[in-house]
Formats: structure tokens, sequence, C-alpha cells
């Protein structure tokens, strides 16, 4: 081989190695990303995209993508750009979990920000937790899933869980504190025996016995049922002043309105999961007086969350950000901020999944909701609760209690 066909060949070696590693400036998919960067690491969504309760799932999913976006934009973590991988899961345990078990099987995710809601999460987290995918939720406030089943002898049972919403150990005993401080001492209980229907239902009951309330009678539904006449019978048997329900605003709506339709005109209460314009549409103008609580303080009185809310209204999104948007976008940006630190030595993102985790036990910044930090339980170290209420057709806020 003479001198010449060695340099030729030499060239063409180099050259198409610089293809094949794309040179620094290609994304690992094939695609150029604005920022330069050349390794991909994905983060997961796990909520409800369809179905009854997608006006909450699709606000998840947009926050998560507009912080993804944003931090892209600024190179956030230089040499890797982030994608978002969404899976619908239907509110649906079983779905849920066949989601967890496809976003395991993607070498690229190395997070996930969900689940809507906890009997989802009971079934995503134990298939997470062993591949080492941290997982952050905006709206899962059943206790157990940080502190155990044992509430007196806490220990947490999944290390990569974590979430930016208190739990219902805070806002069952904010609403018992409420309807006392109203005057209302006798109140009948329904829940709709999901995970966090019964434990909220649980954590009002205690606590507003041991504030001097009382239960004139504890009836339950099913997650399905569309006719509450038979329940609602038997509370006004009972002659409640108040309702208190545990579950979400597809069953609460109807159930408010079929309670007035058969005189009982007391207001329902319900936590998070009727918080939602949609249950004032499904309840109709009786639910004029219904209260409810909700994790954090309302996003449009928060000087934190002002830039989240202009960025989102600016991004075009079809869907509102819901109850839970910027619990999302600030559980997204502690996957990037834990990000910055696991993937800065990483080769692959996979690689990173174990060390993510541990990073996200010392992420603390100032996040749209305020302060976003974990106790050692995985549990945000934010504990607000704000107490609405339906006035003109409208969710209005009462007062706001951390
Ligand atoms: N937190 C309200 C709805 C979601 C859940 O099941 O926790």
């Amino acid at each position: 081989m003479n001198r010449r066909i060695v340099k030729l060949a030499a060239v063409t070696f180099v050259a198409g190695a610089l293809a094949l590693s794309g040179c620094g400036s290609r994304a690992d998919n094939g695609s150029t990303s604005s920022s330069g960067a050349t390794k991909i690491a994905k983060i997961g969504v796990i909520a409800p995209l369809s179905g009854d309760l997608s006006a909450l799932g699709l606000g998840i999913k947009n926050s998560v993508d507009l912080a993804i976006k944003q931090a892209n934009d600024s190179n956030a973590i230089p040499g890797w750009k982030l994608e978002i991988s969404a899976m619908d899961d239907q509110a649906t345990p079983d779905v849920g979990k066949n989601a967890a078990t496809s976003l395991s099987s993607d070498d690229q995710v190395v997070g996930v920000v969900g689940t809507l809601n906890s009997s989802v999460a009971q079934s995503v987290t134990p298939v997470l937790q062993p591949v080492h995918i941290v997982q952050i939720s905006p709206a899962n406030t059943n206790p157990t899933l940080t502190q155990g089943q044992d509430a007196a002898n806490p220990a947490r049972p999944y290390d990569n869980y974590f979430r930016t919403c208190t739990t219902d150990a805070v806002q069952g005993p904010t609403a018992a504190a409420y309807l006392l401080s109203i005057g209302i001492k006798n109140v009948a209980t329904i829940h709709d025996k999901k995970s966090y229907g019964q434990g909220l239902v649980e954590a009002f009951t205690k606590a507003f016995v041991a504030g001097g309330g009382k239960i004139a009678i504890a009836q339950t539904i099913n997650p399905d049922d569309k006719d509450f006449s038979a329940v609602v019978t038997n509370v006004k048997a009972a002659n409640p002043a108040a309702v208190y329900y545990g579950g979400e605003y597809p069953q609460a709506g109807p159930l408010s309105k079929q309670m007035k339709a058969a005189g009982l005109n007391v207001p329902l209460m319900g936590g998070d999961g009727i918080f939602d314009p949609s249950y004032i549409d499904l309840a109709g103008s009786a639910s004029n007086g219904d209260l409810a609580t909700s994790v954090g303080a309302p996003v449009d009185t928060l000087a934190s969350a002002k830039a989240f809310v202009s960025a989102y209204t600016a991004a075009g999104y079809k869907d509102p950000m819901g109850a839970y948007g910027a619990q999302s976008y600030d559980a997204a940006n502690a996957i990037i901020n834990a990000l910055k630190t696991s993937l800065a030595k990483a080769t692959d993102a996979k690689s990173a999944r174990a060390d993510t985790v541990t990073a996200m036990s010392s992420v603390s910044f100032d996040g749209a909701t305020g302060k976003i930090a974990f106790d050692k339980y995985g549990d945000t170290v934010t504990k607000v609760i704000t107490v609405y209420k339906v006035t003109a057709g409208k969710w209005a806020t009462e007062k706001t209690l951390s």
C-alpha cells in the first residue's frame, strides 16, 4: 500500500467515525438539538391523559413538558437533551403498571413524574423502584406511599418515590378543623373505597371526632357508580350538617347534584380530588356553597408561580394547567436538578438512574409552589393546604393554611 492510499484510508476512517459519533453536534436519535447536545435523557409522565380525570392529567403532562423545554432552551445540562415520554394510565392501576414497565425498558428514561392517583402509584412505584427510576408525584396524597401502612411507626417503603404535594395526613385534619371552625359539628362521610378516598375520610374522621365533632353516618360508593340514590336516602335520614366526601370529581359532582335534588341541602366538602371546574359543571348550580381543600396555595396568588403561569399561558397549551400544574412543573424541575448532578459524568442515561435517586434527596430550590426539598420519607417540606368554596359557579379561595 503506498503512502497516498494509506492517507486516503485514514481520512475516510476519521470522517466515518465522526459521522457515527455525531461530531458532538447531533443528538443520538439523529436529530440536531438547539443546544448541540449529544445525549438523550427522558423524563416519563404517567397520568390519566384520557377519560374522566384527564382534565387533571393533561395539566400534569403539559407542565412537565414546559419544564423540559425550558431546560433544553437554557442548556441546563450541558451535553444532554431532555425529552418527555408521556404515558396514559387511564387512572387505572393495571394500566399504570404497564406504563411503568414500558418506561423501565427504555434505557433513556431516568425519571418519572406521576401518578395522579395514589391507587395507581401503588402499582407503578414497585415497578420503578427495582430499576432505580426516580418518581415524583405532584398529586398523590395518600400518606402510606411515603410513610408505610403504620402511621404510628412510619417507615419509607420506596427510596425512589418523592412528592411535591403534601398528604392527607394534613389535608383531612385541615378540612375537619375548618368545618368545626364554622360551627359544623355533625357530618356524614362517604368515600369511593379507593386508597385516596378511604384514606382521606379516615384522616378527616379521626381529626373531626378528636375536635368534638360527630360522624352522623359513614357510607361508601363504588368508583364507577352513577346513581347515588340509596346512599343519599341513608345520609338524609341521618340529618347531617354537611357531607365529607373522599374521592374525585367524576363521582362527587353527580353526588352533590343528587343530594340537593333529594332535598339534602347541605354542603358537600371534599379534598383535592374534587377541586376542578369539572366538579361544578357536573354538580350544577346547587353546588354553590360546596367546599374543597387542595394542596398548595392558589397559584394565581403566588409570586413564586408568576413566571410559570405566564410561561404556561404563552406556550399555548390547549388544556388548563389544572389543580396540579405548578406541583408538576416543580416535580419535573426537581428531576432536572438531580440530573445536573447524576448526568454530569454519565456516558448514558441508564447508568445515571441510581445516582439520580440519590441526588434527589439533596435537591433544594425555590419552585413555583415554594421551597422544593424532601424529608427523609420523600415528602415535600412545604405543607400548604387551601380551602375553597363554590361561589357564584366558581371555586373561590376561603383561606390558605400552612
Ligand atoms: N390527591 C387526590 C387525587 C389523587 C390521589 O389519588 O391521591
